[in-house]
């Protein structure tokens, strides 16, 4: 039978590119995201080719997921490949003017629930001695830059736990991989800027990003290294960004 693999937030951007990438290559999918009327438009687009399985699914329930993953079809039970990329930045204040909400709300998306997803997943797979979960992380949880407060501390927990989890996988054939995305044009900005499309154009606007197919090229490349090699962390970043020096403040 061919591979199946579960991504979470298949509803735009790098999960929906990651989908599109793995139903070309044959894999069987498991799709799920908050959207349903997202979902089901691309499961009636992809399910021409590949049997695909779509969910609608708020990563944030915890009860929610368990039970997502104990209903899953037969056919789909013994997942392969977990993509833990359903997460959002809210907000680019200095954290002293931020939302507490919006805090919240990043935490409970890109740690929690990955959490979630990745514990209801990976005793299966540690069963089967086969599978590999891919964390979308980012060069966020690398480098700070001004109003990254808590989502770049999401993405930090989510590097850290990643080769935390390499630890723990010690001895079996489960693979774990970081992905770390720079800047790439989704969805991501207009959700960081709450619906501002003008906003959110201006992150974009002279530049040439990455694009969700770039990221999914990435993922799928990890996903299908040899069974013996394990893609630790993968940073990549378009041309167009690179670093800055240190901000010194002087006193006028
Ligand atoms: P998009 O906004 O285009 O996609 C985000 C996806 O996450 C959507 O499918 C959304 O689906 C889903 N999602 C958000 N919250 C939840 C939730 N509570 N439950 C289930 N699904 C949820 O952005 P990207 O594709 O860019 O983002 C994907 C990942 O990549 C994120 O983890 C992001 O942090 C990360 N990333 C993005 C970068 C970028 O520059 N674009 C760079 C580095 C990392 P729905 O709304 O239907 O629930
Ligand atoms: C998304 C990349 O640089 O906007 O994780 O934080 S960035």
């Amino acid at each position: 039978m061919s591979q199946s693999a579960l991504i979470t937030g298949a509803t735009s951007g790098f999960g929906a590119a990651c989908a599109r990438r793995f139903a070309a290559e044959g894999w069987r999918l498991m799709l799920c995201g908050r959207r349903q009327e997202r979902l089901d438009e691309l499961r009636a687009e992809l399910a021409t080719i590949t049997p695909v399985h779509a969910f609608a699914l708020d990563v944030r329930d915890e009860a929610a997921v368990n039970a997502a993953i104990a209903a899953l079809p037969a056919e789909f039970a013994a997942i392969d490949l977990l993509v833990n990329n359903a997460g959002l930045a809210l907000g680019l204040e200095p954290a002293q003017r931020c939302d507490m909400q919006d805090w919240e709300d990043m935490i409970d998306t890109n740690i929690k629930g990955l959490l979630y997803c990745t514990r209801a997943v990976l005793p299966g797979m540690v069963e089967r001695n086969r599978g590999h979960i891919v964390n979308i992380g980012s060069v966020a949880g690398n480098y700070p830059y001004p109003g990254g407060n808590v989502y770049g501390g999401t993405k930090a927990f989510v590097k850290q736990f990643s080769l935390n989890l390499r630890t723990d996988l010690l001895g079996t054939k489960v693979r774990v991989t970081n992905v770390e995305p720079g800047m790439a044009e989704t969805e991501f900005s207009l959700v960081r800027f709450k619906g501002d499309e003008s906003k959110a154009g201006r992150i974009y606007d002279g530049a040439q990003p990455l694009a969700a197919a770039d990221i999914a090229d990435v993922v799928y490349w990890a996903a299908t290294r040899p069974a013996h090699v394990n893609i630790n962390r993968v940073e990549v970043m378009p041309v167009c960004q690179a670093f800055s020096p240190f901000a010194i403040h002087r006193e006028a």
